[in-house]
C-alpha cells in the first residue's frame, strides 16, 4: 500500500530512471503530490463552503465571533505532520544517502567533468587510473579544453568532449566542475541533477543501472524514440544554453573497455601532440 501509493510518479510522465537510487527520488516525488492532490481539493472545498456559507445575504450583519470549531485546527495539524514526514521521514535520509556519505568503493569510477560554455569535457584517468595535473596556462580552445599536462599520470589520460561512456551496474563518482559560469549537470534518466560552480569541485555519485541498448529498446513507440540517454545543462548559461548537450553511452564493463582501449590507441596515433 505504501509503496503503491509512493509510485504515482509513474504516471506523472518522468523520464524512466535508470540508477539505483531513481526509484527513491520518484517515490518522494509521489508522495509529494500526494500532500498536493490533498491540499488543492482541501483548499477547493473550502473557497467553495465560504463563498456559499458566508455570503452577504445569508449574514446581514458581521458575526464578530468568528468560526468556533476546531477543524481548522486539525486540518493544520495534519498538514504539518505530513510535511514532517517528507521532510524527516524521505527527503533527509535520501540526501544524507546521495549527496553526504561519499562512497569509500575500491573500484568505483572516477571521472572528471569540466563543464563550459557551452560543452561538457570529460576526463577519463586513464590505463593508470590517476588522472593528470591540468594547468590554466596550458588551455587551449582547439586542442587542450582543459588544460591538462601531457605528462606523468596525464599521459594516458583520456578527454571527450560531450561523449560520456559508463559502464551498466557500476558506481560512478564525478568531479565536477566548471571552467567559466555555473552550469548544471543534468541526467534527467539517473535522477542526478548538480549545479557546475567556478571554482568549486563537487562529487556526485551514482550507479547507472539500465545499458543504453536497453534504454533505447523500452523508450520504442515513446516521444524520446530514437534518443539515448543526454546530459543536459539544467541552468542558463548564457546565448547558447540551448546547444549545450551531451551524450552518454551506458555499456557493458566489455564494450566499455574497448571503448577506453580505442580511445587510448587514438591517443597514441596522434603523432608528436603538441598539447
Ligand atoms: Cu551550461
Amino acid at each position: 500500500m505504501f509503496e503503491s501509493l509512493g509510485n504515482i510518479s509513474n504516471y506523472l510522465g518522468m523520464p524512466m530512471g535508470s540508477s539505483s537510487h531513481s526509484q527513491s527520488i520518484d517515490f518522494m516525488i509521489g508522495w509529494v503530490h500526494w500532500l498536493m492532490i490533498v491540499l488543492f481539493v482541501g483548499w477547493g472545498i473550502y473557497l467553495i463552503i465560504t463563498v456559499i456559507k458566508f455570503n452577504a445575504k445569508a449574514n446581514p450583519k458581521a458575526n464578530h465571533k468568528g468560526v468556533t470549531s476546531h477543524i481548522s485546527q486539525y486540518a493544520e495539524i495534519g498538514v504539518i505532520v505530513f510535511e514532517a514526514f517528507l521532510l524527516i521521514g524521505l527527503s533527509i535520509p535520501l540526501y544524507s544517502q546521495l549527496k553526504t556519505t561519499l562512497p569509500t568503493d575500491d573500484d568505483i569510477l572516477e571521472i572528471r567533468v569540466v563543464a563550459q560554455q557551452f560543452a561538457w569535457n570529460i576526463h577519463y584517468p586513464g590505463a593508470d587510473g590517476q588522472f593528470g595535473t591540468t594547468d590554466i596556462y596550458l588551455v587551449d580552445e582547439e586542442s587542450n579544453r582543459i588544460g591538462l599536462k601531457r605528462d606523468g599520470y596525464g599521459t594516458d589520460d583520456i578527454v571527450a568532449i560531450n561523449q560520456m561512456h559508463l559502464p551498466v551496474d557500476q558506481q560512478v563518482l564525478i568531479h565536477l566542475s566548471s571552467k567559466d559560469v555555473i552550469h548544471s549537470f543534468s541526467l534527467p534518466e539517473m535522477r542526478v541533477k548538480q549545479d557546475a560552480v567556478p571554482g568549486m569541485t563537487i562529487p556526485i555519485y551514482f550507479t547507472p543501472t539500465m545499458t543504453s541498448s536497453e534504454f533505447m529498446t523500452k523508450i520504442q513507440g515513446t516521444a524520446r524514440e530514437g534518443k539515448g540517454y543526454e546530459i543536459a545543462c539544467a541552468q542558463l548559461c548564457g546565448n547558447s544554453h540551448y546547444r549545450m548537450k551531451g551524450y552518454v553511452t551506458v555499456e557493458t564493463d566489455a564494450e566499455f573497455n574497448a571503448w577506453l582501449e580505442e580511445e587510448a590507441e587514438y591517443l597514441e596515433d596522434e603523432d608528436d601532440d603538441d598539447w
